[in-house]
């Protein structure tokens, strides 16, 4: 068991680098798949279904459409840019929050994996690097019993699994990364910028979302109010009222990270795990830059991260 822990140490501290980019070595997974298939599937008219719960479960209806996935001006790893034709969804408008995880973990008894292994990783401001910190888990995300997470704040330190039985919970499932480059980029009508409201992360004074906000890798940078998570909502929704697309907490997806095609093998391959989007309270424009709209990062399925959330989609049945 203790071997285990350590492992899984190792595997955290690796991946963690959602942020530090550097030296990724070799995770195994459990896919067999070497790229990312991404299927186009022919929009579908709204169904009954969808429109019930688009009024009663704060979720956000997106009508399919086809538009330009990856970014040929980003990083090696969100290339190549390719048209996808997407089917209509429905998004949470916002993440799923500390209270929502919270009464999910009370209506079922669910333990989460870091609660399991009675640690989860930590970045440690005072030696700028990441510890397995006893105790920390989703209620308190920092190891310490005094700093119980806030109800209104992202949930974070749930590994994909606890993600997606939450998700299976309400019966709804992860966004894949076609999805979600799809909603925070307005159906693809924002792909020709950084972000969702612009190319500036600071506009008239204001940070636009929840970020570094300083120097890295000298302390974490709060400037923008907060040095960890934000509460949900604080920084605006884009136009399609989504709330939350960039910064905060980085977003597990469904999907392995995995190249795009076949076609570049510039890609990290030798990094593999479960895809994640939208960057965090943790990122900087100097290192992965992580809250553009076609950004992306990965951690292994079982890791919790104190930077790492995540929304839920339901998809539409043909
Ligand atoms: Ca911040």
């Amino acid at each position: 068991m203790h071997f285990i822990l350590k492992l899984i140490f190792s595997v955290y501290i690796l991946i963690l680098m959602s942020c530090v980019d550097v030296n990724k070595k070799k995770i195994s997974n459990n896919t067999n798949e070497k790229y990312y298939k991404i299927e186009s599937i022919k929009e579908v008219d709204i169904i009954s279904e969808a429109i019930e719960l688009y009024g009663s479960s704060k979720m956000i209806f997106i009508k399919g459409g086809t538009f330009i996935f990856g970014n040929d001006n980003g990083l090696d790893r969100e290339k190549p840019e390719q048209e996808v034709t997407i089917q209509s969804f429905l998004i949470d408008k916002n993440l799923v929050t500390v209270n929502d995880f919270r009464n999910f973990v009370i209506s079922t008894n669910y333990k989460t994996e870091a609660e399991k292994f009675g640690n989860a990783i930590v970045f440690i401001d005072s030696i700028n690097n990441w510890q397995l910190i006893d105790g920390a888990s989703w209620e308190y995300p920092l190891g310490d019993s005094n700093l119980i997470a806030l109800n209104n704040h992202p949930v974070t330190q749930v590994s994909w699994n606890d993600a997606l039985a939450y998700c299976k919970f309400c019966n709804k499932t992860l966004p894949t990364e076609v999805q979600w480059e799809y909603a925070a980029s307005e159906r693809g009508q924002k792909k020709n910028q950084l972000f969702y409201w612009g190319n500036d992360l600071v506009i008239n004074n204001k940070y636009m979302c929840n970020t570094w906000a300083s120097g890295y890798p000298h302390s974490i940078g709060f400037k923008d109010g907060f040095k960890y998570t934000s509460p949900i909502r604080y920084y605006g929704a884009n136009s399609l009222g989504i709330f939350d697309m960039a910064g905060n907490v980085w977003e597990w997806c469904y999907n392995w990270y995995l190249p795009y095609t076949a076609s570049k093998q510039i890609f990290p391959t030798e990094l593999q795990g479960k895809a994640q989007r939208g960057g965090s309270f943790l990122c900087n424009p100097n290192y992965c830059h992580g809250f553009r709209l076609s950004a992306r990062s990965a951690t292994s399925p079982e890791s919790s991260l104190f930077h790492v959330g995540f929304r839920c989609v339901k998809n539409i049945a043909n």
